[in-house]
């Protein structure tokens, strides 16, 4: 069965429009629009440039349609974020989670409930970016929303007027039960939001709607598929077998496909989050940065000229003394946009170490610390799960760097399987498969696709540097 599908993926630097051919068995990917996904400033605050982005999919869905007759269309979004409606429509510009405005609504939260009981509830991560800590800033909008949608909800709701959210994106907003799969009332109740904007949760895997026909569009079906983006990408992991996997793109997302939720003291203590995965699994892992610092500095190199490409990096890190400077990539200096160089450089001062000068020595830095910040987040989802891996996938962008991969594979003693570096688009595109019957099941999707995507493997190489300077890191992050 031949099947052309677009997944249309909003990513923390890009969106993009997606086509995935299926024909005999081989998934051909094609990249149809690509635009930028930036947010926008405004007075201090930060939004989604949804006007713009809404026209973007157009153009994306009119290139696609004026070469092939298109069967559907998924949308993939990163987690958190929503738009509030009326009757009528949006209120305003979604905010972006990087929004200050967050600030200190973790703890004001925690005035009504505790991190245990918040957590229990939810499973998910604390974090000050969940939609829950979001929507306490909100106390006027709320009073006249009649909807709350997330991003890809959004974007669906503008394609083809139907309100759903979707199981997988609804997971990541603190405000669902893990165990019902449904909203979390009583917490819902507790922090006075009002009951009647959450949606009717649906899975992924089933249809949203028609597009509408005044778009001036084809009627396209609009599928509802693992629409957090996290979702998508841990769908395309190439794997039969329990997995742990590292989905690196702007956020680094580490854990494994379970079953059921853990919500074990544990679990909360190394803040380990669930989340909804297809066919009812959960997504056990832990939110890390990726390779946002790295983007930060590429973008600072390039406004002062420099415009490396990721392989140059790559070889200026290379070149660079190693484990010079480490770093806690997650130390929430690192959190905001901007000026990321300077503050790589006080947070070297402030811990006592050797200042990174050189544009190879920051970039080194910088990896090591995200190998380093791997191999501790694998000990922490080892020793919660109760049993070892041999190996972990990398997938989506990470999964290109050659030098990230085997940092990896060396700190962490374990054979790297790097690769789709499409992961996300190649989820959301197995799920709309799935959906028209062209694969089975999940587990036939993920190994169909072994066949059509490079999968490149790198083996630890026994490097003493790794074991010798994990201690040194381990207190980096007790005192940053
Ligand atoms: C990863 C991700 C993550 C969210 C963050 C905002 O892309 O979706 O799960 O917490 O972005």
């Amino acid at each position: 069965m031949k099947k052309n599908v677009l997944a249309i993926d909003f990513g923390g630097s890009n969106g993009r429009v997606i086509l995935g051919v299926f024909d005999q068995g081989k998934l051909h990917l094609e990249e149809i629009h690509r635009f930028p996904n930036q947010p926008i400033a405004k007075q201090g605050s930060l939004y989604w440039d949804f006007p713009q982005l809404c026209h973007e999919l157009v153009v994306g869905i009119q290139k696609a349609t004026a070469r092939y007759e298109i069967d559907s269309i998924g949308i993939d979004t990163w987690g958190v974020d929503y738009g509030l409606l009326d009757d009528k429509g949006l209120l305003s510009y979604p905010r972006h989670y990087r929004d200050p405005r967050t600030q200190g609504y973790l703890a004001k939260a925690l005035e009504k409930i505790s991190p245990e009981a918040l957590y229990t509830a939810t499973g998910n991560q604390l974090m000050e970016i969940n939609t829950l800590f979001q929507l306490l800033t909100e106390e006027e909008s709320l009073a006249k929303a009649t909807t709350l949608l997330f991003m890809p909800d959004l974007f669906g709701y503008f394609l083809t007027g139907k309100r759903q959210t979707e199981a997988t994106i609804a997971s990541t907003s603190q405000l669902m039960n893990p165990l019902t799969s449904d909203w979390h009332w009583e917490l819902i109740d507790l922090f006075d939001l009002p009951r009647a904007i959450f949606p009717t949760i649906v899975q992924p895997g089933t249809l949203l709607g028609m597009i509408k026909k005044e778009l001036g569009l084809p009627a396209i079906p609009v599928i509802n598929v693992g629409s957090h983006d996290t979702a998508s990408a841990v769908a395309s992991v190439p794997s039969e077998h329990q997995f742990l996997f590292v989905s690196c793109g702007t956020w680094s997302l580490i854990g494994t496909e379970l079953p059921q939720p853990v919500l074990t003291e544990k679990a909360q203590s190394y803040n380990l989050t669930n989340e909804k995965g297809l066919n009812q699994t959960t997504r056990f892992l832990k939110n890390i940065t990726g390779l946002w610092i790295l983007q930060e500095v590429k973008r600072e190199f390039e406004s002062l000229g420099r415009n490396y490409n990721y392989q140059e990096l790559e070889t200026l890190a290379n070149e660079a003394d190693s484990m010079a400077c480490l770093i806690d990539t997650d130390a929430e200096v690192f959190s905001a946009p901007g000026q990321m160089i300077e503050r790589i450089q006080s947070y070297a001062k402030r811990t006592g170490q050797i200042v990174p000068l050189t544009d190879g020595q920051l970039i080194r830095c910088i990896y090591e610390s995200l190998a380093f910040k791997y191999k501790y987040t694998f000990l922490e989802i080892v020793d919660t799960v109760g049993y070892e891996f041999d190996s972990v996938n990398i997938v989506g962008g990470g999964a290109n760097s050659a030098l990230l991969c085997q940092m990896v594979a060396s700190a962490s003693q374990m054979i790297v399987y790097a690769g789709p570096n499409e992961a996300t688009a190649i989820g959301n595109i197995n799920t709309q498969l799935i959906y028209h019957g062209a694969l089975g099941t999940l587990t036939e999707a993920r190994m169909e696709l072994k066949k059509s995507q490079y999968v490149k493997k790198y083996l630890p190489k026994k490097e003493t540097k790794w074991d010798q300077e994990f201690g040194r890191y381990q207190r980096l992050l007790a005192i940053s």
